[in-house]
């Protein structure tokens, strides 16, 4: 009896985690888009005004249940000598987040070569990315064609992984259930895909 009493509470409430990791160049609206997501995603969540978020030093973590699935983000500093932590958190990781401030033309090639360093980490094959172009509130922004643009030559990088460029605003909250509900069915499908080498050895 408890043994059934227990197989349904776990059925009933018990949810699937997944390892989100959000990342992008410092100033690009990292944690401005994580606190839009709990605001959007989290019952009576009461966040920090998103006009008074600064940018991330460290670590910023928070998670969010959509349906069965929990989704838990960490959110990593972006400056040049942070991007070097990246890496340890790999392994962990089943989807990223990369967020793109679409109204720096000029951080933009930075930006690229971050992407691309990241794209190419084995301990990532596989997993899904959702590429934010971010602060597209912004009248002058650069459009999703420019960005696809800029960051053409990553292409044949992604692989057959899923990968998909949204557009967003992080402060307006525009695209990001679009995108958190695109990384949710992603995540939950690859869990269900063969193992990677990497899961293997
Ligand atoms: P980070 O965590 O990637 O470093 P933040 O970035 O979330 O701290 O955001 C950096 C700055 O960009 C913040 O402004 C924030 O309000 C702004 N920002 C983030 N997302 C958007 C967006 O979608 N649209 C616009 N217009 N601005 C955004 P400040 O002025 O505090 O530096």
């Amino acid at each position: 009896m408890y043994t059934l009493l227990s197989g349904l509470y776990k059925y009933m409430f018990q949810r699937d985690e997944y390892c989100v990791l959000i990342l992008g160049l410092d100033n690009a609206g990292k944690t401005t888009f994580l606190e839009q997501t709990k605001t959007r995603f989290t019952k009576n969540y009461k966040g920090m005004s998103l006009s008074k978020i600064t940018t991330t030093v460290g670590l910023n973590i928070g998670t969010i249940d959509v349906g069965k699935t929990r989704l838990m983000f960490w959110d990593l500093g972006g400056q040049e000598e942070l991007q070097s932590l990246w890496d340890k958190y790999y392994a962990e990781s089943h989807g990223v987040i990369y967020v793109i401030d679409s109204t720096d033309e000029q951080r933009l090639s930075e930006s690229k070569r971050a992407f691309e360093k990241m794209v190419t980490s084995e301990a990532l094959e596989g997993v899904p990315i959702l590429v934010l172009a971010n602060k597209q509130d912004v009248e002058t922004c650069l459009s999703i064609p420019d960005i696809k643009t800029a960051f053409s030559d990553c292409i044949n990088k992604i692989g057959k992984r899923d990968c998909l460029t949204q557009a967003c605003s992080a402060l307006t909250g525009k695209g990001v259930n679009e995108g958190i509900e695109w990384m949710v069915k992603c995540v939950v499908r690859n869990i269900h895909r063969p193992p990677r080498q990497k899961d293997i050895t």
